[in-house]
């Protein structure tokens, strides 16, 4: 077919460097941009096969996150704007690894029955690093090798693609896949919420925003106008002298349980930090005394479900709210969830995927990893039963108040992905309504205290997991010994696992005192290197 062999011509333009190998996991591609080149080209083709497969368009997103600036990576984009479905992540790995592109590529074809002449459509994203630009245009190379259309954004946030993406498989019913129709949907949305803030004073509209040097500041610039000074962004990293990711960004800032570098924090003033690609945002102050106080994605989820349950119950609503966290959320919040609010609560696996899947079950669903990536997802019935309410001529002043917010709310949430941006505005239209303050928020309840590690070990597979990673299977009296470690303290809880995207296996701890967290987590790495193969140096105590 004369396809592949303009796949075949092209192909010889990307070549693959030799011995390298790479997998497609949880976070899509990502290593050093140098080595990227011919998986970006591959898949290109990919998702015009899955374009193709599912008659639908596909997102490609060039970017590494939160990565260091010299990294790139990439992520697929399925139909309705959520992450590539399983079955494609291997094939995605299969194809980027592949000596013979054409017989792989075949293969995939053949196994899952691919009409070759089914029309294709990529849309094509990037983040703002030196070779996003590079590696975006082999991206396209790589789609119209097989013919594809596609359509290139250009700079934009990941979570930015993801909605064009939903939008224009919708045909125009979650909105306009522009630009231009993602800020007018979600500022039109959370201005509409602030008005139902009385008193809200002009200090209420401030917000410092850290855009990690990345995509995100762009992106806050140009939406700017759409928010009327509803809300006055001071923006710091903005791009204009530091580096990507350098010394600030949520992960930096979550990691680090510090400020970011690049501006002077002033006590009591709210501040976020987004991530590299904008798909993740925590939030922070310092007190009075200089201490520094975070919000993570825990704090903010409480501080959502909290708000959509108390609507609900207004409404007059029967749906259920859920909460979807991982092992990492502090033991705190999953408490206040399930005693004080009465949400339901869900454990999932880490990863974005795995939330989002178990989110899907509920009416209403907020997820949230404490990392600070996260969303809210409303089932389409819900959607329907909020809309009807709201445009019930028959209902209380309370009930109207209630549904019109509920239904803005839904405007307001990107529902395919973490996003910085919505969340950012979902985040300060609540603080408005209920009048609140960064530190009333922080006030809800508080974190015990914790500690992450990570230790070396041999092959990380040594260590298996069950119960959402929340227990270990192997090695044999892993569990048993973690158990016991527990038992030693007060509010103590303990997990390890392997990590998705290092070689090493990660340990989290925590009790009723640093004290104790840090030893804890001592006491279980010291576990994990006697019992999963432990390699170089046996772990030291902290203190
Ligand atoms: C990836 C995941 C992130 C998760 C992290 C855990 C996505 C898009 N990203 O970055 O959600 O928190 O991996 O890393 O799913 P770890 O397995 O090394 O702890
Ligand atoms: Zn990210």
């Amino acid at each position: 077919m004369a396809q592949f062999q303009e796949v075949e011509k092209q192909s010889i333009m990307h070549p693959k460097p030799p011995g390298l190998t790479l997998h497609y996991g949880t976070a899509g591609l990502r290593t050093n941009a140098k080595h990227l080149d011919h998986a970006m080209f591959r898949m290109g083709l990919l998702a015009t096969l899955r374009s193709k497969n599912t008659k639908a368009t596909i997102g490609v997103m060039v970017t590494a996150s939160h990565n260091p600036e010299e990294d790139n990576g990439l992520k697929l984009i399925d139909p309705m704007g959520e992450m590539m479905a399983p079955a494609w992540e291997h094939y995605a790995t299969q194809l980027a690894n592949a000596d013979d592109l054409l017989t792989v590529l075949k293969d995939i074809i053949e196994k899952e029955a691919i009409n070759m002449s089914q029309e294709a459509n990529v849309f094509v994203g990037k983040d703002t690093r030196s070779s996003s630009a590079r590696l975006s245009q082999a991206v396209l190379d790589g789609v119209s090798a097989l013919d594809g259309h596609s359509k290139d954004y250009g700079l934009v946030t990941t979570p930015q693609l993801h909605y064009m993406v939903r939008c224009q498989n919708t045909k125009g019913k979650y909105g306009e896949a522009t630009l231009d129709g993602y800020y007018s949907k979600l500022c039109q949305a959370f201005i509409q919420l602030t008005k139902n803030a009385s008193n809200r004073t002009d200090d209420q509209k401030l917000l410092s925003v850290d855009g990690a040097n990345g995509i995100g500041a762009l992106k806050v610039r140009e939406m700017e106008s759409h928010l009327k000074k509803e809300l006055q962004i001071s923006l710091f990293n903005d791009g204009s002298q530091g580096k990507l990711n350098y010394q600030c960004g949520a992960d930096f800032v979550k990691v680090q349980q510090k400020p970011p570098t690049g501006f002077k924090m002033n006590p009591g003033e709210r501040y976020c930090s987004f991530d590299g690609d904008a798909d993740r945002i925590v939030y922070y102050y310092t007190d009075s005394e200089g201490q520094f106080h975070l919000l993570d994605g825990d704090k903010i989820a409480t501080l959502m479900s909290t708000f959509l349950k108390e609507l609900l119950e207004q409404a007059g609503l029967n749906l259920k709210v859920a909460v979807v966290q991982t092992a990492y959320a502090n033991g705190s919040s999953t408490h206040y969830l399930e005693n004080t609010m009465k949400v339901i609560v869900r454990c999932a696996k880490t990863g974005v995927k795995h939330l989002h899947h178990a989110a899907q079950e509920f009416d209403v669903a907020v997820y949230f990893e404490s990392n600070g990536h996260g969303t809210v997802l409303f089932s389409e019935a819900a959607e329907e039963k909020i809309c009807q309410l709201a445009e019930d001529p028959n209902i209380n002043d309370e009930k109207k108040r209630a549904a019109l917010l509920l239904q803005n709310t839904i405007n307001v949430i990107n529902q395919t992905v973490g996003d910085a941006i919505s969340d950012m505005l979902f985040i300060e239209a609540i603080l408005a309504i209920k009048g609140m303050s960064v530190q009333q928020w922080d006030a809800v309840y508080a974190d015990l205290p914790n500690r992450q590690l990570k230790v070396k070990v041999a092959d990380r597979r040594a260590i298996d997991t069950t119960d959402a990673e929340r227990r270990a299977v192997s090695p044999p009296g892993m569990q048993d010994t973690v158990d016991s470690l527990v038992n030693k303290y007060k509010q103590a809880r303990s997990f390890v696992r392997p990590s998705g995207t290092e070689d090493i296996v990660r340990v989290y701890a925590e009790a009723d005192t640093q004290e104790s967290a840090d030893a804890l987590a001592h006491e279980v790495s010291l576990a994990v290197y006697r019992l999963a193969g432990g390699v170089g140096e046996e772990p030291k105590p902290l203190h």
